[in-house]
């Protein structure tokens, strides 16, 4: 299949585009447009195939022709991820048998349990932010912790204690280890470098999954001595089947408590951080969410469920930042038998490809201005006239991801609680640059906060009298 590449390829190394080390998913992205909607990459030899446009991207997202594929990036965490959901081939018979059994946990009704730990959380990073006004927050640091503390408590009653002290738990720092360790890995095994250098990688995800793997075994060993009684999502893994045994076995449970862990919390905190990035540069975008927030809230302390899920606006703005960052970058699909593309191209069974999704949502039915923040952009009627597959932040299909509603509810909860709250400040000169570490972060992004100046009852609600007091 011959396919058209980034521009200033050279022998050997491949496209220099491509060895923006920090983030070459960004730079896919940024030079997408000029290549066309399917394009082929090299970097020292390892060759990837990647598709943006709209039509060839809703053909992958065929069922029929196409399924889920690895790709060498999640072939690269099985040593720390096993056969948990994410990285469980398509004809696992554990990945079967764990979304059987995981699927409940994340049902209207299971969402409604965790709201309570949402707002508990919520509720810890403001008394953070209100002991350091006027002072600037590490905002990817703190949305990992509000992420890493929602997920833990809500999967497996378990506080990794991230707003105690002011370092972040190890379990982040082997988290970023195992992920960088895979994308070297997964680049250097298909280069033409030596292969010792791969290797380094692989020992890197192996040993940084080694120290995870003791932590979900402490979290399921403290839930074993305390036999409480509750419910959550390793409470339905541990609970025993018919035969009497849990229906996933002990190495499965951890690596689906890894992954968990993992994807429940990684992804989530990057979002986070990219829409308050956008809304300390759209006092326009704050105002709106207010205007909303206001109404539907009134004066509150603890908004109900349904108080969340009526911040129509507000999932507008989460909505948009996942179109420009999607945190996810990508994801793999492979052909079921052999067809042939609607651009003509002939693909053979298992043949893969590389659904770059910041280059799907610009794709030019999203119009003339794809770079610009614009939540407005999924207002309902402009949503139902757009086709379905031009916005995929969360993946496609069977496998697409299980806690979409969870990470909805949790960015709007939080999103809500600290536009409500306080002005975030830039400092000045700041430019928004993405990190990758499989998963995409803004780059040292540091906000002011300090108590919003409409936080005081709107002057209609106060008795005139003691409106000056
Ligand atoms: Mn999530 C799969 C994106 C939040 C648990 N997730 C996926 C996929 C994408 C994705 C894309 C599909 C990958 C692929 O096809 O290879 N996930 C996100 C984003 C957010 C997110 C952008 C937040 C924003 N994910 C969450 C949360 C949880 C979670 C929160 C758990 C509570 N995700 C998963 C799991 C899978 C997955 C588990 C694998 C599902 C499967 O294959 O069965």
């Amino acid at each position: 299949m011959t396919l058209p590449h980034p521009p200033r390829r050279l022998p050997l190394l491949g496209d220099p585009v491509t060895m923006n080390l920090r983030a070459p998913m960004q730079a896919l992205v940024d030079v997408a447009p000029r290549i066309g909607p399917l394009f082929e990459t090299t970097t020292l030899g390892a060759r990837y195939v990647i598709a943006v446009g709209a039509d060839v991207v809703a053909e992958l997202n065929d069922e029929k022709r196409f399924a889920k594929h690895l790709g060498p990036e999640l072939e690269g965490l099985v040593p720390a991820a096993g056969d948990g959901l994410f990285t469980a081939e398509n004809e696992s018979t554990n990945w079967q048998a764990a979304h059987q059994l995981l699927v409940p946990a994340f049902s209207q009704q299971a969402m409604r349990n965790y709201h309570p730990v949402m707002l508990e959380v919520a509720a810890e990073l403001t008394d953070k932010w209100d002991r350091r006004l006027g002072g600037a927050v590490d905002v990817p640091a703190d949305m990992t912790r509000v992420a890493l503390e929602t997920i833990g408590r809500s999967a497996a009653g378990y506080s990794f204690g991230s707003f105690e002290g002011t370092g972040q738990h190890p379990f982040v720092r082997h988290m970023i280890g195992v992920l960088k360790g895979s994308l070297v890995e997964a680049f250097l095994r298909r280069s033409w470098l030596p292969k010792w250098m791969a290797a380094a990688g692989a020992w890197q995800v192996r040993r940084h999954g080694d120290q995870m793997k003791l932590i979900v075994d402490e979290i399921v060993e403290e839930r074993r001595r305390s036999q409480g009684n509750t419910d959550d999502l390793l409470a339905l893994m541990l609970r025993p089947g018919a035969d009497g045994t849990p229906i996933l076995d002990e190495a499965n449970i951890r690596y689906q408590l890894i992954t968990f862990l993992v994807a429940g919390h990684e992804t989530t905190s990057g979002a986070l951080s990219f829409a308050l990035h956008h809304l300390s540069m759209r006092p326009d975008v704050v105002d709106a969410a207010r205007e909303e927030i206001d109404r539907v809230w009134g004066d509150t302390s603890s908004p109900s469920f349904e108080q969340v899920t009526k911040l129509r606006y507000v999932r507008r703005v989460f909505d948009e930042t996942l179109r420009l960052h999607p945190t996810v970058p990508g994801y793999f699909r492979k052909a079921r038998h052999d067809t042939t593309l609607s651009t003509g191209h002939p693909v053979q069974a298992d043949d893969w490809f590389l659904v770059l999704v910041g280059g799907l949502h610009r794709d030019p039915l999203w119009g003339p201005d794809p770079d610009e923040f614009d939540p407005d952009r999924f207002l309902p009627d402009l949503v139902r006239a757009r086709p379905g597959h031009l916005y995929k932040p969360f993946g496609t299909g069977l496998r697409s991801c299980i806690g979409r509603q969870f990470a909805i509810h949790e960015a709007v909860l939080i999103l809500a609680t600290l536009i409500r709250r306080y002005d975030l400040t830039a400092n000045p000169g700041y430019r928004l640059r993405t990190s990758e570490r499989l998963t995409a972060i803004p780059r040292r992004l540091r906000l002011t906060p300090t108590i919003a100046s409409r936080t005081l009852p709107r002057s209609a609600d106060v008795d005139p009298a003691k409106r000056y007091v």
